[in-house]
């Protein structure tokens, strides 16, 4: 099943903190596609709620060295 989420990101300084995001969520599997918007600090992912969840795309942005959390 497809889904989509927006999480809210802390931590972006740079343009390229943004481009780290979007390809480590991209290179999930189950992300379909995750977009990260640096000036907004949020991250729209697509997603095969099959295969990832929430949980595991903040787990991921954490070991990238950023902050996640769902967005309100
Ligand atoms: Mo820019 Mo971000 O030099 O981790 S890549 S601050």
């Amino acid at each position: 099943q497809n889904k989509q989420t927006t999480l809210q990101i802390t931590g972006m300084t740079c343009a390229a903190c943004a481009t780290r995001i979007e390809k480590g969520l991209n290179k999930t599997p189950g992300v379909h596609k995750a977009t990260v918007n640096l000036a907004l600090e949020t991250a729209t992912v697509e997603y095969s709620e099959a295969e990832v969840n929430v949980e595991g795309m903040i787990l991921k942005v954490d070991k990238l060295g950023y902050g996640a959390k769902l967005k309100e």
